[in-house]
């Protein structure tokens, strides 16, 4: 026969709950970054004023080619009112579209990065090249790219796959462990990439989906790229939208597309 609840056994039912639902992976959004964060919601970030202390970002940070215009629709954007989108021309050869940010130097080691993108259901991915660069690393030694790696035969869909070396071999790659997706959905996704050494971990919507300790990210990012970069041929005028360009000394989070409720921990027990 069950026991009726006692006091003490509801108030620490209680406390449970608020304890859970206070937990960050049930942000959908991602929360505040403290070394850089363009979230695009003012002026200043959208002319790159955007690092904290006046120490980063310094630099104009807009892209090779268009960046913009910028989107003002709380209800399209993933954070606030604005974000950014990249509008591609058809026909066009190595369109390298990158919030291009000076990073004064920032070391590698114990630092997370984070962006989200979101490509519309008409979006196809760029012929002639299945390397489609969302992110890159450019240190004085080398530069690193994390990749939409995207499939030949189907525009719509790729991997997400990181260069933790040189990226002259198929060994200087890895994937995400979600393997292809359909990137066409026009949802927001996230992807957040810690860099400490020889340690790479990459969240993909949240998820741990690489974490491997084979990787080579030592000395200083003097500039990182977030948007796309490429050498294959924009197959028609398309547009992709971008927002939450942050970088942390701690875990950023974020779910997206759909936050996941959480697992009830099997440990607890209420005394
Ligand atoms: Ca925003």
């Amino acid at each position: 026969m069950r026991k009726p609840l006692n006091n003490r056994r509801a108030i620490g039912l209680v406390l449970i709950a608020v304890t859970v639902l206070n937990m960050p992976f049930l942000s959908q959004k991602a929360i505040a970054a403290d070394i850089l964060s363009i979230g695009f919601e003012n002026a200043s970030e959208r002319q790159g004023n955007c690092g904290t202390g006046g120490v980063f970002c310094a630099a104009p940070y807009v892209a090779v080619r268009q960046v913009g215009p910028y989107i003002n629709d709380a209800s399209f954007c993933r954070s606030g009112s604005w974000c950014s989108s990249h509008v591609l021309a058809g026909g066009l050869f190595q369109a390298n579209m990158d919030h291009d940010i000076n990073m004064n130097s920032l070391p590698y080691e114990g630092h997370y990065w984070h962006a989200a993108w979101r490509f519309p259901s008409t979006f196809r991915f760029q012929t002639g090249d299945i390397d489609w660069k969302a992110m890159l690393w450019e240190s004085p030694q080398y530069r690193l790219y994390f990749n939409f790696r995207n499939n030949p035969n189907d525009k719509t869909r790729a991997t997400p796959a990181f260069c933790i070396r040189n990226c002259q071999t198929a060994a200087d790659w890895v994937y995400g462990s979600g393997g292809e997706r359909v990137m066409t959905d026009d949802k927001w996704h996230t992807v957040e990439v810690y860099t400490s050494g020889s340690l790479l971990q990459m969240w993909y919507d949240g998820v741990l989906e690489i974490n491997t300790t084979a990787a080579n990210l030592t000395g200083v990012v003097t500039e990182w790229k977030v948007g796309t970069y490429q050498n294959g041929t924009i197959p028609f005028n398309e547009t992709f939208y971008v927002d939450d360009i942050q970088v942390s000394t701690q875990r950023i989070g974020g779910s997206d597309p759909t936050s996941s409720p959480p697992t009830e921990p099997s440990s607890l027990q209420v005394r």
